[in-house]
């Protein structure tokens, strides 16, 4: 398994402007991926450079930025969009074409020989330029594995760098993904890249099994944000990864991700969902009295993810009838009023009761606690 000597190759540039709120400035592009290189990704994939002019121009831009991460781009699989692609000055190009049985019939009308052919053509031109590359078929879940293994193991004698496989309608479980790419594994000699849609909720839980099973290169976008509704999310890849073991994402400025987040909603114009992997606004609250009791003793009881690692805090919720005295005395010490703890359970008792009758908020019980704390003595 590659699970310790693996790659992000991170897309938010290209499938994430593929998002249909997504629409970045060349300024912006520099922001985002001047933050993604701060943060550790490996490589960065831009928009094809064929899409529009400013997209040429900023794939020229963007590999003169001089960041470590590889500035690749994307393009479909034809020598003249492979041409276009090196012009720029990229240090690699990732090339797609569809094997599918949907997308030869509906959508570029090739037979599996034609792109055979064609894909040796162009990894040939695109290795006698030297520029690192990679071939990937789309679709790669809906295709038949002989003849994706065919043209693989064609590309891979020519050297080519990966080959990809690309589950584009996210229709793959992460069994499947697994016995995809072990053999794959087996029958290849290249690295192996997964990139993997989220339409039925599994594009982290396949990243991760493609990784179990020799995958090199995983595809993320941050927030997720690409076609439809997105891809492998970069904060949840690195959560998966660190709830294994954090070692094997210590390569990575983890407190970086916060600001990941909130930049691309911003521009994308959504909000971080509260559920967000690691940035969602829940992500590291406490409510049930027993959880907060155990938390206050020991965070491992109920957090996988430690929020500090993240540049984050955790946050207990007392104001409700589930709280519980911990709860309540850790609220006190934090407002450093001195209440004893038969004080104490009487107010939260208070609490629970008010809050039978209503929604409560933090203010109305440091009110009841401020109070009890003056009427200390009285
Ligand atoms: C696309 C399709 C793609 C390509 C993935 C890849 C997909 O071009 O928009 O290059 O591996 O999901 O199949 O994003
Ligand atoms: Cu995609």
């Amino acid at each position: 398994m590659s699970l310790t000597n693996f790659a992000i190759i991170e897309s938010t540039l290209r499938e994430g402007e593929q998002f249909v709120n997504a629409f970045f400035s060349t300024a912006e592009k520099i922001q985002i991926a001047t933050l993604l290189d701060a943060f550790g990704v490996e490589y960065l994939e831009l928009t094809s450079p064929l899409a529009s002019p400013e997209s040429y121009n900023d794939c020229v831009t963007i590999a003169r930025l001089g960041l470590n991460a590889k500035i690749l781009t994307h393009t479909r699989c034809n020598l003249e969009d492979a041409k276009k692609a090196v012009d720029t000055g990229v240090a690699g190009v990732d090339v797609v074409i569809g094997t599918s049985s949907y997308l030869r019939e509906f959508s570029h009308g090739r037979t599996i020989d034609q792109i055979l052919d064609v894909a040796q053509e162009v990894v040939a031109y695109l290795l006698s330029q030297g520029v690192e590359t990679r071939f990937s078929t789309e679709d790669s879940l809906r295709s038949d594995v002989d003849d994706i293994i065919r043209v693989y193991q064609a590309v891979c004698e020519l050297g080519v760098h990966r080959v990809g496989i690309a589950d584009t309608v996210g229709v793959g479980t992460p069994r499947q993904i697994y016995d995809l790419v072990a053999c794959l594994r087996r029958e290849l000699t290249c690295d192996i890249e997964f990139h993997g849609h989220n339409d039925s909720g599994c594009a982290i839980a396949n990243a991760y099994a493609a990784l179990e099973a020799g995958a090199t290169h995983i595809d993320t976008s941050v927030l997720g944000i690409g076609e439809r509704n997105g891809i492998t999310p970069l904060g949840g890849l690195v959560a998966r990864l660190y709830a294994t073991d954090p070692a094997l994402v210590k390569k990575y400025h983890l407190p970086l991700i916060r600001n990941l987040d909130s930049l691309v909603a911003r521009l994308v114009q959504v909000d971080i969902p509260f559920n967000n992997y690691i940035t969602g606004f829940a992500s590291f609250t406490h409510k049930a009295g027993i959880h907060a009791k155990a938390v206050l003793n020991n965070p491992a009881t109920y957090e996988i993810l430690r929020p500090e690692d993240f540049g984050l805090t955790r946050y207990i919720h007392v104001a409700h009838r589930l709280t519980g005295w911990n709860a309540v005395k850790g609220r006190a010490e934090q407002l450093g009023l001195g209440l004893d703890d038969q004080q104490l359970k009487f107010l939260t008792n208070e609490i629970k009761t008010m809050a039978d009758h209503g929604r409560l908020t933090l203010d109305d019980v440091d009110a009841l606690l401020y109070d009890a704390a003056n009427n200390v003595g009285d």
